[in-house]
């Protein structure tokens, strides 16, 4: 048989400081050095190509999501927060409420709020723009990619506006969670308890706003769609998944454009280019850049075996920058790519549920923005946050030409 150590072993840690403040040198590394590459770190197998990252994702029977999509083995080792319903499922369990959730977030139901949050981007680019014309420097992270998601969409679920402070720290540690046990979970710690005690509160049905996600969740569970006790928990996977992921991707958009001459006077040419734009962002940084799954039984991929329970870390930020399958561009932000077929997202199954949240409020912020900013450039060096989970920035400092 061939075994887990017969795969090509790295040594460096995914997960230390060095590699996630800049993991593209050790992605092409792991791609380079094959198909399945054994972790010595973790003493687990891994997938850095698009070919096993894809397949191992669309495998749900092979690869399960319930027994934990981060390092901890919840076979093992007991979660610290009640398992998602969506994410830390398999079918049959994962059914109803993935039917729920798809519905409520389909860009159908989201119909009605494309013309609020278009209104709400233009104001809020006025307000941080101000009414001059001339060059403007702003700090992107604070005035732009963090307020604009924490204004609409806390709002469009329906919690109270007290409290909204935590959102952000309770998703960090959450997705610092999926990772090792290393300085970064340990410095979240202290607040993990209370942080999650508050999500938890604000997924009850009397303090959920009628009209929002979350009263459409509750309704679901009247109809008999899901049962009652499932409710709270679907709510708190849209707190868990909806916030950060959407900062750390409008951030990405926008140091992309900063850092790639020319294709913000495509966009501005061709408005219309703002969706696909943001899924070339989601593929060239990935904000979202590990998950992992647990082997359901002794499974070939890659011409190797990995042994049943046995956990697998799929690179999906590495895929999404795999030659073999974008080409000898693959580093480059290109708004002339289909990026379509991107992991940024996942696929199958579990494929991100508020994927069309997210492309709405890219491209409320990004056509508020081409209206008024002629120019685009970083004004200083970008400072990033690290998070065992997310690429993500704590600060991007532009400079903005206004018409
Ligand atoms: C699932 C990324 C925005 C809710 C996922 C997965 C990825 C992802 C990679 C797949 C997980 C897996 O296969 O194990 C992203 C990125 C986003 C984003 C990059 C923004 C740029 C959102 C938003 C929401 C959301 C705005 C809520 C409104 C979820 C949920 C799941 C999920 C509930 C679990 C789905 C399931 O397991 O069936 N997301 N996401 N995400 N996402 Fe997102
Ligand atoms: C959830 C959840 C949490 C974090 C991420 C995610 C990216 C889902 O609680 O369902 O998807």
């Amino acid at each position: 048989m061939t075994t887990l150590l017969s795969a090509p072993t790295i040594d460096a840690d995914p997960f230390c400081d060095e590699v996630l403040a800049d993991p593209i040198p050790l992605q092409r590394a792991l791609r380079e050095a094959g198909p399945v590459v054994h972790l010595s770190t973790y003493d687990i197998l891994a997938f850095a190509r698009y070919e096993q990252v894809h397949a191992a994702l669309v495998d749900w029977q092979g690869f399960q999501s319930g027994a934990g999509v981060g390092l901890a083995n919840f076979r093992k080792e007991p979660p610290w927060r009640p398992p998602s319903l969506l994410l830390e499922a398999d079918p049959p369990r994962h059914d109803a409420p993935r039917r729920v959730l798809q519905k409520i977030l389909s860009p159908r139901a989201l119909r009605t709020l494309r013309e609020k949050w278009l209104a709400d981007a233009e104001a809020l680019v006025d307000e941080v723009l101000g009414d001059r014309s001339g060059t403007v420097e702003i700090d992107a992270v604070p005035e732009l990619t963090e307020s604009f998601p924490l204004r609409v969409f806390p709002d469009a679920v329906g919690i109270p506006a007290q409290g909204r402070e935590n959102l952000l720290p309770y998703g960090d540690h959450l997705f610092n969670s999926f990772g090792p046990h290393n300085h970064l979970i340990e410095a979240g710690e202290p607040r993990a308890g209370e942080l999650l005690a508050w999500t938890t509160a604000q997924c009850r049905r009397e303090v959920l706003a009628a009209g929002g996600f979350g009263a459409d969740i509750w309704a679901a569970a009247d109809r008999g769609d899901i049962l009652p006790e499932q409710a709270p928990l679907i709510v708190r996977s849209l707190l868990s998944a909806g916030v950060d992921t959407t900062v750390h991707g409008l951030s990405a958009l926008l140091h992309a454009f900063a850092t790639h001459p020319g294709q913000w006077a495509r966009l501005r040419a061709d408005p219309a280019l703002a969706r696909v734009a943001f899924d070339e962002a989601v593929r060239w940084e990935s904000p979202v850049q590990v998950f992992f799954r647990t082997a359901t039984r002794d499974i070939e991929i890659g011409g190797r075996t990995v042994p049943d329970g046995h956990k697998i870390l799929m690179f999906l930020g590495a895929a999404n920058r795999d030659e073999r399958r974008w080409g000898a561009g693959a580093d480059r932000f290109d708004l002339g790519r289909d990026p379509s077929g991107h992991v940024g997202f996942g696929m199958g199954i579990h494929q991100c549920v508020g994927q069309h949240v997210a492309r709405l409020e890219a491209e409320a912020l990004l056509t508020a923005l081409a209206r008024r900013v002629e120019h685009l450039e970083p004004a200083a060096p970008p400072r990033r946050h690290l998070n065992n989970t997310l690429r993500s920035w704590e600060s991007l400092p532009l400079r903005a030409r206004i018409a």
